[in-house]
């Protein structure tokens, strides 16, 4: 059993942050606590950037934005008990999105472990908050044990079906001393992804290409693989319709993309005519078509692709079904498939228009007048922008109206797991990591939950346009109440000026009503170091 550090070895926290930096970790999102002081100490001298929110459920909301924008795993620092609980809800969204997400958490003291002593932060059973939402959780039973359980997580965020990993580490732990030097301890390499055997993608690869009307599915799960999804695309001459999750992975200014429009009818029957549809690290989940309100319907073959089996039967039974990492899979693929065939191209692309023409009239009835918000919104978002967004009216339009370019250009909570308050500090951590322009989108009901992480992103100095739907109350679910003829309750609020508060918090704030005035406003916030709430008031 490690003993407290006391000479020049490295403590286990100090191992854990040379080791995260290993892993090309560059950034924590953490709120400290008594708990984790000895933690910490681990921190400077590092490399690691410390982001501190003002909630942990900004921590986690702030970590998951910062992995989907970056495709690296976004990291928290939480307190035993309640940083945990606080940050539950954030790390359950990310579960329901595939994000990969590490926790570190304190935990009590290892003797007092599961004893109920009411020492303080202390929850009895601390893993079973986290155990619904995890790919996996581990409690540090010795310092000694750091390097391997960190190797592990990685490895399951990195290979596998991503998710967040929690590891708590008892508060005793932290400044216990650990063999060697610190530049002994080094990552264990990333695995080569699986691809699948050759038969099976000699299968694949027959009934595709003998197939004369297929079609392509893209999940969140093949951000990694926009040009091997376009190429495949033009290799069969195939339509590609994207989820939510996966939407801008193929360029939705591509002639061969459907864009994200899975609800409607004119997509629902080219998929069910299709003789073969490949669905590609989709769930082929209800959150996607939930306009429809059926579950697909495949008149031909259905070839599926997860690098988790349990997805690959998700929804929808295969008739063949491909484990492996989808960018292996599509690289096999193209190399066996013949060249494009531009005529055939051509056609498709005609044929799809005029079925995206169809979606149009289909696009959320009854909000036609938000259809110019979501054209100046396009507009004012340059080629790698990223839309962050909440389950707010203006977003249910930008899902399928507003076309994205480029893969991670796209950070939705509008389906899966749908938390309010997910915008703000996610685009937040998008902002932070890395250099592509943000423009973050949430309703006047959701930024309240979250609201407190406007102070870290001026903290930041981050030059962020949040975008705020002001229509004085919970707008959609007021709309559902109407029309299923429930009187409203609870759904019209008291709403603060947004415009005030902003500048209460140091940011900066204007008021906008009508669409041909949001260029001007988004192109001013980015040249500030702070950000701008940009209410945008509905009449
Ligand atoms: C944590 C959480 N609580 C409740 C809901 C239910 N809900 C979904 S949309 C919505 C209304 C959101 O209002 P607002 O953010 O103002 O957006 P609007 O619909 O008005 O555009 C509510 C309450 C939810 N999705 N998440």
């Amino acid at each position: 059993m490690s003993s407290v550090q006391t000479g020049n070895r490295p403590s286990c926290a100090q191992v854990l942050m040379h080791l995260l930096r290993q892993y090309d970790v560059d950034t924590v999102f953490g709120i400290p606590g008594v708990h984790t002081i000895e933690l910490y100490r681990g921190l400077p001298g590092s490399g690691l950037t410390h982001i501190t929110p003002r909630h942990e459920q900004g921590a986690a909301f702030m970590a998951d934005g910062y992995a989907r924008a970056s495709g690296k795993p976004g990291v928290c620092f939480l307190i035993t008990g309640p940083g945990v609980t606080n940050a539950a809800t954030a790390m359950a969204q990310a579960y329901s999105d595939s994000i990969p997400m590490l926790v570190i958490s304190a935990v009590n003291r290892r003797e007092d472990l599961g004893m109920g002593r009411g020492r303080l932060h202390e929850l009895p059973r601390q893993q079973d908050v986290s155990r619904g939402f995890c790919i996996w959780q581990h409690t540090l039973s010795s310092a000694e044990q750091l390097p391997e359980v960190l190797a592990r997580a990685f490895q399951m965020m990195r290979a596998g079906r991503p998710g967040p990993v929690h590891i708590e580490i008892p508060i005793d732990l932290f400044p216990a001393e650990m063999p060697g030097n610190l530049k002994d301890y080094k990552a264990a390499p990333a695995p080569a992804l699986p691809g699948c055997n050759g038969d099976t993608i000699a299968t694949a690869a027959q009934w595709l290409g003998e197939a004369q009307r297929p079609v392509i599915l893209l999940g969140g799960g093949a951000q990694h693989c926009g040009d091997q999804a376009t190429a495949l695309a033009e290799k069969l001459s195939a339509p590609v319709f994207q989820s939510l999750a996966a939407k801008g992975i193929v360029d939705e200014r591509h002639p061969l993309c459907g864009g994200a429009n899975l609800s409607f009818s004119g997509v629902r029957e080219r998929i069910e005519n299709a003789d073969v549809v490949i669905a590609i690290a989709t769930e082929l989940a209800e959150t996607d078509r939930n306009l429809a309100r059926e579950n697909y319907r495949f008149g031909g073959r259905l070839i599926r692709v997860d690098i988790d089996p349990a997805q690959l039967v998700c929804n929808a039974n295969p008739d063949l079904g491909i484990c492996g990492d989808a960018k292996a899979v599509l690289e096999q693929l193209n190399l066996t498939l013949p060249e494009a065939n531009p005529q055939k191209n051509q056609a498709t692309s005609d044929e799809l228009a005029q079925i995206i023409d169809g979606c149009r009239q289909e696009w959320w009835p009854g909000s036609e007048a938000r259809f110019p918000w979501v054209q100046a919104l396009r507009e004012a978002l340059p080629e790698d922008g990223i839309l962050v967004t909440d389950s707010t009216q203006l977003a249910y339009n930008t899902n399928h109206a507003l076309p994205l370019y480029q893969p991670r250009s796209h950070i939705t909570c509008t389906t899966g797991y749908g938390t309010l308050g997910f915008a703000l500090p996610a685009a937040v951590g998008a902002a932070l990591s890395g250099s592509r322009p943000v423009i973050g989108l949430i309703g006047d009901g959701g930024i309240m939950f979250t609201l407190g992480e406007l102070a870290a992103a001026v903290e930041q100095k981050l030059a962020l346009p949040i975008l705020v739907w002001n229509n004085s109350g919970y707008g959609e679910i007021r709309d559902f109440m109407d029309e299923a003829a429930v009187a409203q309750e609870g759904v019209n609020l008291q709403t603060p000026d947004f415009v005030a508060l902003a500048k209460a918090f140091g940011a900066e704030g204007c008021r906008i009503d009508k669409p041909e005035q949001l260029g001007s406003a988004v192109a001013g916030a980015w040249k500030r170091t702070t950000p701008t709430v940009i209410e945008i008031t509905v009449p």
